[in-house]
């Protein structure tokens, strides 16, 4: 047996000895050495820190353990391997049960004019001060590392530090929800999630379980419009609305209550990809959202959100077609305007993913003096929970004095103890009343403290719903009457593919029946989509589905989309020899127009152009295909399109582009990629022929459109 060899041993005198030492080299300005095995050694120099223990103790060696010979075992007493390998057992934390996979930022909100008739809230009292906020945005259903473009609804909770204290809108994207009552909400996350017996789906809700509860529980139809439609497959969390969903209450210094629905409305419009390109990012960038919002911030290129009021008073509410305290449904914009009250910017990412973003505690109770709930049965049982899931998963009751969770503003109370309590009451009082006078520490407010709303509340102790909550169908119908054509295939598309899904055929009549009670046409799409031999009876309805009410323009994505292209991605495929003319041009208007550029070519290194230029490329052409883009553009030689023409990926690209109904821009020379790819015959007026600098411009002119939807329908045949 080969003899036990161990390190030479070091002279402690002095610091250049005191690690082993063979080779040295220099790397990135820090001495690399090489131990007696092989194993890299980095030591501290000039103003390198040097690596300590939790406790602060001063590490020599971070990549041998304490043992006893060079092959023998290892010594109890190696604190330091203890200690990390201890910490390291330790890291995780119960991810969320529910908005699992999020990504936040910090920014603030800044107030357009004050808001002291409707509200003493202090953060909507004075013109153009700003609060700090932090957001994070999240999938519902997905666990923490699934992928981004999951078809699911996104949080939008949104944190602002006030004056007065924490105040928590957790919101989602979309404005109305599944149940009315917070009872059936462990049932629906239940069914939504994997299934408990296999452990799969993640990520997904075309499964049996979830359409199955959806097609029980009539009062999450209009829910399952929007889920349906496009608002659930993102481009981008800077491109999506947020909504406070409930009704809330602001309330003045006269004690006036006024109701109250929150919406955030993106400044750069809204915009969502289309399935097939979902489906496909989600294995190409399974973190789209994620890179994009980091990217954004990074660059400069802040995203933006106006705060939205639509306020009205107990007299509209009684009149209103439906009850304001039931969750499935909305208030039209068209009714009630959305008043524009201040905006909302995200300008820093986190120094630390779990340190803010994980251990960020959301709470729909944190509300602020001036702000108020109402009777919604769903907030109310949000109030319960929010508390207790943020016990379960950061441990302690005070997680409050996490640095993201703490107030920014003065806190005084004589709360105490407990895990992890970074500071407790000074002083002798921890209670009161006491006589301790002014080192009593501090004292309750009725002038500035929070006090409830007084309503009047009465009535038999009773397990019941309002009937003022019964029309099922009614605004999941005028949803689907005020979408695009274009819109309204993707609803009908969209179903008919998750309900494919479903391998138990009832279900999928189940809720072809409910379909018919919210547009014919819809519904047969859907049952002719699924093969259906005859169609069922319409669902048992409570109340009839109401005919009458309006469209609303505002609930189409494709109405209210982008009006440029600013905050967008452009694509170039770029090859050896590609015009550095039209390449510079392009920049050019790219960046005026307040879009970029990623270049993808057949080498990342880069390519040379034709008048010798290196380009360096972000993407090589296998890992950059065309659904991470809004547009692209092929900006090839002849010689790099004969090249790309044998390169499948090169092919998909365009293909795809084409597919999802993008603008392609293109030089002639690249004719024999757009032949491979299938599409030459059938280019149209969103593929445009790039040769001269005008051209650019009317590329980008087109590409304001987002998407060429005519071309939709002539690239699906099921
Ligand atoms: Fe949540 N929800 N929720 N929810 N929710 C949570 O709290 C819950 C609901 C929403 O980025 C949990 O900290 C109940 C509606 C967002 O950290 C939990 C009910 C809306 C986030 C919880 C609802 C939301 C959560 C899980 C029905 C839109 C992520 C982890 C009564 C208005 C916040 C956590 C973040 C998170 C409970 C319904 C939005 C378990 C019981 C409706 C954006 O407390």
């Amino acid at each position: 047996m080969e003899k036990d060899k161990a390190a030479p041993q070091q002279k402690p005198t002095s610091k250049e000895n005191t690690a082993p030492q063979r080779t040295q080299a220099k790397f990135s300005d820090q001495t690399i050495t090489r131990g007696e095995g092989g194993e890299t050694h980095q030591t501290a120099e000039g103003d390198t820190p040097i690596l300590t223990t939790q406790q602060g103790i001063p590490v020599s060696d971070d990549q041998n353990s304490l043992k006893i010979g060079a092959r023998g075992p290892s010594a109890l007493e190696d604190l330091h391997l203890r200690e990390k390998i201890f910490h390291f057992d330790h890291e995780r934390i119960p991810e969320r049960v529910v908005h699992a996979r999020g990504f936040g930022a910090h920014g603030y909100f800044e107030l357009y004019e004050s808001l002291s008739d409707l509200t003493v809230a202090d953060i909507f009292q004075r013109k153009g001060e700003k609060t700090p906020a932090f957001v994070r945005f999240s999938t519902v259903a997905g666990n923490k590392g699934s992928a981004d473009l999951a078809r699911d609804v996104r949080g939008f909770a949104v944190k602002l530090y006030t004056k007065q204290g924490n105040w928590d809108i957790v919101g989602n994207n979309i404005p109305v929800f599944f149940i009315q009552d917070a009872i059936k909400f462990p049932d629906l996350i239940h069914a939504a999630k994997q299934e408990p017996d296999r452990g799969f789906p993640q990520a997904q809700t075309a499964h049996d379980n979830f359409w199955d509860f959806i097609s029980l529980m009539p009062e999450s139809m209009h829910m399952v419009m929007w889920i349906m439609s496009d608002r659930t497959i993102p481009r981008s969390f800077r491109f999506m609305e947020g909504f406070g969903v409930h009704t809330f209450r602001l309330v003045n210094a006269e004690g006036k209550s006024t109701f109250v629905k929150f919406h955030w409305k993106p400044q750069l419009g809204m915009q969502s990809v289309v399935w097939n390109e979902a489906v496909k990012i989600n294995g190409a960038d399974p973190d789209f959202h994620r890179r994009d919002l980091w990217d954004a911030i990074q660059k400069g290129d802040f995203p933006e959100w106006e705060l939205g009021l639509q306020l009205f008073d107990e007299d509209f509410a009684d009149k209103f077609g439906f009850d304001v305290l039931d969750a499935t449904k909305i208030i039209p914009e068209e009714e009630i305007p959305v008043r524009k009250v201040g905006r909302l910017v995200l300008d820093r990412c986190v120094d630390n993913f779990f340190a803010e973003t994980e251990q960020v505690a959301f709470c729909t109770q944190n509300i602020v003096p001036g702000i108020d709930f109402t009777n919604d049965p769903l907030l109310q049982g949000r109030n319960f929970s929010y508390l207790d899931t943020q016990l379960k998963r950061l441990g302690s009751p005070n997680f409050t004095h996490i640095p993201i969770n703490a107030p920014k503003c003065p806190f005084h109370h004589f709360q105490q103890d407990g895990h992890m309590a970074m500071h407790n009451p000074k002083g002798r009082a921890n209670y009161e009343p006491n006589s301790w006078g002014s080192q009593g520490g501090p004292r309750e407010s009725p002038q500035q403290g929070f006090r409830s709303y007084p309503s009047q509340e009465s009535g038999a102790k009773l397990r019941i719903r309002s009937e003022r909550f019964a029309d099922h169908y009614s605004q999941a119908r005028q949803f689907y009457m005020s979408q695009t054509p274009t819109e309204q295939t993707h609803i009908a598309n969209a179903l008919t593919f998750e309900l494919s899904k479903v391998e138990r055929p009832e279900i999928r009549v189940r809720m072809v029946s409910h379909l018919l009670n919210i547009d014919e046409t819809l519904a047969k799409k859907v049952g002719d989509g699924l093969g259906l031999k005859e169609m069922p009876k319409p669902a048992d309805a409570a109340k009839p589905t109401r005919m009458d009410l309006k469209e609303s323009p505002a609930l189409s994505i494709l109405k209210n989309g982008p009006k440029n292209m600013k905050g967008r991605k452009l694509g170039v495929l770029l090859s050896d020899g590609a015009d550095m003319e039209l390449l510079k041009a392009l920049e050019k208007a790219v960046k005026e127009e307040g879009a970029m550029i990623e270049i993808v070519a057949p080498k990342v290194g880069g390519v040379e152009a034709s008048d010798g230029t290196w380009v360096e490329a972000k993407q090589k052409v296998n890992g950059g295909p065309s659904v991470l883009y809004d547009a692209v553009v092929l900006l090839l030689s002849e010689k790099g399109t004969e090249m790309l023409a044998k390169e499948s990926t090169a092919r998909d690209f365009v293909a795809d582009a084409f597919a999802h109904a993008k603008f392609i821009g293109y030089t002639k020379a690249a004719m024999p990629l757009l032949e491979k790819a299938g599409i030459a015959d059938s280019l149209d007026q969103g593929c445009i022929a790039l040769e001269k600098g005008e051209d650019i411009s009317r590329f980008l002119e087109s590409c304001r459109q987002v998407r060429f939807w005519e071309r939709e329908s002539k690239v699906h045949a099921v």
